[in-house]
């Protein structure tokens, strides 16, 4: 979707790969308004949940790389002793083509690949590991490409919203509908509620201003209809740096 001014938002995550080699300056430079015309749009450092994680990587579920795709942006794999190491840096740059633009700087997904056709790229820099077996064989690859950037559009709107709530972005920077909230609603194990129930989160509280498409979404899943968004997906940026699974 356009933003009014007829620029669009991406979404990008520094991966736990890029923190670990102190990369981080080295690709916000590549991405400088300097360098791109883009300007930040939001930014804040998170502490990835098993719920998070799986969200952005729903389409890989059932892939052979997925368990180890999760534990990487978890950073367990880069950090497994240091679970207050475990963070990504998330950033919604704003601006003329920042989809593409950014998907270019970045290169392709395979590290390999990107140092065969687009050397300079930031994941040139990336590293292929392999991963094996309980028994020792090799059964796939990972890829440790540093960083993450939204594919097209559509994709790049989930995926803002996913780890964005509209606050964590000035109010003449939102591209999105937004909706004042009118009533509680509190999440626990899954589960929507319009009460307080112990241990659950409270999602919003009236005046608390949501995604459109969200409470949308919290509406059909409390009439038990189905929503083009999951309760989960709705509810894990509410539990950013919160959920400590
Ligand atoms: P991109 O990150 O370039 O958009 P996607 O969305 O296809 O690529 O994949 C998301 C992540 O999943 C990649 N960054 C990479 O770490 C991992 N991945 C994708 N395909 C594979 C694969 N065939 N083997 C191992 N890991 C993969």
């Amino acid at each position: 979707m356009e933003h009014k001014d007829g620029t669009e938002q991406t979404l990008v995550l520094i991966k736990p790969d890029a923190l670990k080699n102190s990369l981080t300056g080295y690709v916000l430079s590549l991405l400088s308004e300097f360098h791109t015309g883009l300007r930040f749009a939001g930014a804040k450092i998170v502490y990835v949940s098993n719920l998070l994680a799986e969200e952005h990587y729903a389409e890989h579920r059932g892939k052979i790389f997925f368990p180890s795709l999760l534990e990487y942006i978890m950073g367990q794999l880069h950090y497994p002793d240091e679970p207050g190491r475990r963070r990504v840096i998330a950033l919604v740059y704003q601006g003329h083509d920042a989809v593409q633009k950014i998907r270019d700087i970045c290169g392709p997904t395979n590290p390999h690949v990107a140092r065969e056709r687009r050397p300079g790229c930031i994941r040139a820099l990336g590293a292929l590991v392999p991963l094996t077996d309980a028994e020792g064989n090799v059964i796939g690859e990972r890829m440790d490409n540093l960083i993450h950037a939204s594919a097209v559009p559509q994709d790049a709107e989930r995926e803002i919203k996913l780890w964005f709530k509209p606050t964590d972005i000035p109010p003449f920077m939102r591209s999105y509908p937004t909706e004042v909230s009118d009533t509680f609603y509190y999440f626990r194990e899954g589960r929507l509620f319009r009460q307080y129930e112990p241990d659950s989160y409270c999602l919003f509280a009236p005046g608390d201003i949501a995604w459109k498409t969200d409470l949308d979404a919290l509406r059909l899943l409390e009439q038990a209809l189905p929503t083009p968004v999951t309760l989960e997906t709705v509810a894990a940026k509410y539990l950013i740096n919160i959920e400590t699974v």
